[in-house]
């Protein structure tokens, strides 16, 4: 059980992250297309909090104590699975199913997976049942915490901001926010849909503890967790600035990386530029 949270171990933390990347490229090569530039991007948050920070029992996804791990944005599944095969809450052959009919690894997360805690799939849902989470824990005097991951496109929904009202104004210091902010939704950068910027100052104006880091570091992100756990009694937002695709050059360039499409020739080129970035 990993009761405790793990001493930080940087060069483990980035070994477990491009072993995250070597999993959703195989996921997403199965399929032949789809969220791979996320899964891609979120590998060293992911790393990060399932090697350094989460407190769970992979052998007990339901262990009360558990810190929760929210993942809102339903499509960013495969960097889920990914990291939950790694820890071991589902087992590594059975990645080679995701999308499949009939496998529990869709591609968009549903909660009867052991280890996914909602079924994200409609954005702007996560911080509001990420709130109530950590009420709950709190109300049962439980010392778990509740860790949400959001994007950026979902800070364009109303709720999420309703949410952070609600987290700011019960000081939900158990709360920690994560917003993805790679400069993409489904239909382009954010600046173009409806703009964001400065979203630092948003999530402080709401009154949360607020920190922006590089999202592609697990070192800026280890340090930014360790100063929200040094400042008790409010909520904690993290804003990652992070690249789609991070890690395999192909997909980095790609102009509109929301859904790709791959030629079934550029999984050799994707996969020997993963493995000459091999940490
Ligand atoms: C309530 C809701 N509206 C619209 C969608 C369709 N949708 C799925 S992903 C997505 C893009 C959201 O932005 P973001 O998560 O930043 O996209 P990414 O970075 O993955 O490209 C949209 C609009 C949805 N799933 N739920
Ligand atoms: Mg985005």
């Amino acid at each position: 059980m990993n009761a405790a949270a793990p001493t930080a171990d940087l060069p483990a933390l980035r070994r477990r992250a491009h072993a995250l990347r070597r999993h959703v490229l195989r996921m997403a090569e199965i399929v032949g297309q789809g969220y791979v530039g996320q899964g891609l991007g979120i590998a060293d948050l992911l790393a990060t909090l399932y090697f350094g920070e989460l407190r769970f029992d992979p052998k007990n996804p339901a262990w009360p104590d558990r810190d929760r791990f929210v993942l809102s944005i339903g499509h960013y599944a495969i960097g889920l699975y990914a990291a939950l095969a790694e820890a071991g809450v589902i087992p590594l052959g059975e990645l080679d199913t995701y999308g499949a009919d009939g496998s529990r690894l869709e591609m968009s997360a549903p909660e009867t997976t052991p280890g996914v805690e909602l079924t994200g799939g409609s954005l702007g849902h996560g911080l509001t049942q990420s709130v109530g989470m950590a009420l709950g824990l709190r109300l049962d005097g439980r010392g778990a915490r509740v860790f949400n991951l959001l994007s950026d496109g979902e800070c364009q929904e109303g709720s999420t901001w309703e949410a952070a009202m609600a987290g700011a104004h019960h000081g939900l210091g158990n709360l920690y926010a994560f917003i993805d902010c790679n400069n993409q939704q489904a239909d382009g950068p954010p600046a173009k849909v409806m703009g964001l910027e400065p979203l630092h100052a948003k999530w402080a104006a709401f009154g949360w503890h607020t920190q922006r880091v590089n999202g592609n570091d697990p070192a800026a992100i280890l340090a930014a967790l360790a100063a929200a756990h040094a400042t008790p009694g409010r909520p904690h937002a993290i804003v990652l600035d992070t690249l789609m695709g991070r890690g395999v050059p192909l997909f980095e360039q790609r102009e509109k990386n929301h859904f790709i499409r791959v030629a079934p020739e550029e999984w050799t080129v994707a996969k020997s530029q993963l493995e000459a970035a091999a940490p």
